[in-house]
């Protein structure tokens, strides 16, 4: 079968020549090859909606099966045509990539390009009336990324609006700032190594790219995890992508970080945001690919015998809520369960979910709403007040455990 390469975009003076952690051990290659194979078997699954970022981490692994990949890509042009309009400024982003990923070289998808610089114009005039784009600034950054894969120039006052919210610390709050901030590092690098700004800006977003580098170094714990484990896997495609030496040794224990951590990339969406590095690769790569490789397989689930006892709280702390906790009872589950399992045999408890690529997003409780447009979200956390890392589906409670499902402001 025909093989994959992926000629170095980054030029050799900016990139790390040997990055200690950008091969992986050769220990761990087969956990690794273990993982491209369940993605590859989840991407086989036609009960599964495609999704784009899955069809990246195909492409962009070392290892192949054509086939599946292009009937993957078939089913994702079918989802995407099958829409009158095209899906928003994020998931056109990485509709975008995904095409720029495809085998044999792409031809121009010129409509769509068109639909995502009018989304990222809209963004931009929302980013001044509310001091925050109309989607997010991590949607924001996937559509520059998106057009700099595809070669293409984003208007100057676009990205200068990135770069503001960049310097000034306006890329957003909480949980999600790392994946954010790499994101946009990402587009920066990009637009800068592409040379698709004048010498002045190019500079300027060098140096905001490398702030942010260095920031996530500083940030990283010493098991090795920046931000947390779902977020490693971007902070590490920047020190990929901007080649710097003196992140090498966060790359590496980075690296180690998640290649301890692999069982927690268990759902499509979550793989596809690791192997990208794995197999040292950032979405970066994209704009150099050529074609293609080798298939493997998938492996079971493994159940849990017996019950466990999840404790479940609802609470509403914003001002108009009419009191602080709505629920909170004990519920009975088999031990293998999930939150999602939890919520469904909890008796009197009314909810509603989204189907994402994620998984089910959690959407109402007890006929409370979270509203996107007023910022406000379902937040999942375990007692007495830590933040999930995982959506419902995906976060299996220990037995004893206090979840709290709490309507907060993001
Ligand atoms: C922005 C964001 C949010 C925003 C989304 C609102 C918005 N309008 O954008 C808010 C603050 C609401 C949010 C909430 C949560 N998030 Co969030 N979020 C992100 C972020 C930074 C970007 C998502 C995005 O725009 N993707 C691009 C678009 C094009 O793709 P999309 O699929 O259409 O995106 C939608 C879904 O991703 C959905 N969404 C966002 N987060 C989550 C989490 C889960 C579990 C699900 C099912 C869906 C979902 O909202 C997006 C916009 O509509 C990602 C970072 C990442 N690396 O992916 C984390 C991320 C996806 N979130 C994460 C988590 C853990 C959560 C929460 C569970 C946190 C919590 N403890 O409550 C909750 C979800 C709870 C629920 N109600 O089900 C994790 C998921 C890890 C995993 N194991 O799957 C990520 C990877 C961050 C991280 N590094 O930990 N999130």
């Amino acid at each position: 079968m025909p093989g994959v390469g992926l000629g170095p975009l980054v030029p050799p003076d900016l990139r790390c020549l040997s990055p200690a952690g950008a091969e992986v051990p050769e220990g761990s290659a087969g956990a690794v090859r273990a993982l491209s194979a369940r993605l590859l078997g989840l991407a086989g699954d036609p009960a599964r909606d495609p999704d784009p970022s899955v069809y990246l981490a195909l492409r962009l692994a070392r290892e192949h099966d054509p086939q599946l990949e292009q009937r993957y890509l078939e089913r994702l042009q079918d989802a995407f045509r099958s829409v009158a309009e095209p899906p928003q400024t994020g998931r056109l982003a990485l509709y975008l990539l995904g095409l720029r990923a495809t085998c044999p070289s792409p031809h121009s998808h010129r409509t769509l390009v068109t639909w995502l610089k009018y989304y990222l114009e809209e963004d931009w005039i929302g980013s001044w009336q509310d001091g925050h784009p109309l989607t997010t600034y991590y949607q924001y950054g996937l559509g520059m990324l998106a057009l700099c894969v595809h070669h293409k120039r984003v208007r100057e006052g676009v990205i200068r609006r990135l770069l503001t919210a960049q310097n000034y610390g306006k890329l957003g709050h909480h949980g999600n700032l790392v994946d954010t901030r790499a994101v946009v590092a990402l587009a920066f690098t990009c637009l800068e190594q592409r040379r698709l700004v004048d010498t002045d800006l190019a500079a300027e977003l060098r140096v905001a790219a490398h702030s942010v580098n260095r920031g996530l170094a500083e940030i990283q714990g010493s098991n090795g995890i920046i931000g947390n484990i779902y977020s490693t896997p971007w902070a590490l495609q920047v020190f990929l992508a901007t080649g710097t030496c003196q992140t090498e040794s966060a790359f590496s224990q980075g690296m180690a970080a998640l290649l301890e951590n692999l069982e927690a990339f268990g759902t499509a969406a979550t793989m596809a945001q690791v192997l990208p590095v794995l197999h040292g690769r950032s979405y970066l790569d994209i704009a150099s690919m050529h074609c293609t490789l080798t298939p493997l397989d998938m492996e079971p689930l493994a159940e849990v015998p017996g019950n466990k006892m999840v404790q479940l709280v609802v609470e509403c702390p914003l001002p108009w809520c009419y009191e602080l906790r709505l629920y909170d009872r004990p519920v009975l589950v088999p031990a293998s369960a999930s939150l999602l399992d939890v919520l469904q045999a909890a008796t009197a408890l009314k909810f509603h979910t989204q189907d994402t690529p994620q998984g089910p997003f959690l959407t109402q409780v007890l006929g409370l709403e979270a509203r996107q447009e007023k910022r406000n979200y379902w937040q999942l956390l375990t007692a007495p007040d830590t933040p999930l890392q995982m959506g419902i589906a995906d976060y299996r409670p220990k037995d004893g455990e206090t979840l709290i499902l709490r309507l907060s402001e993001w």
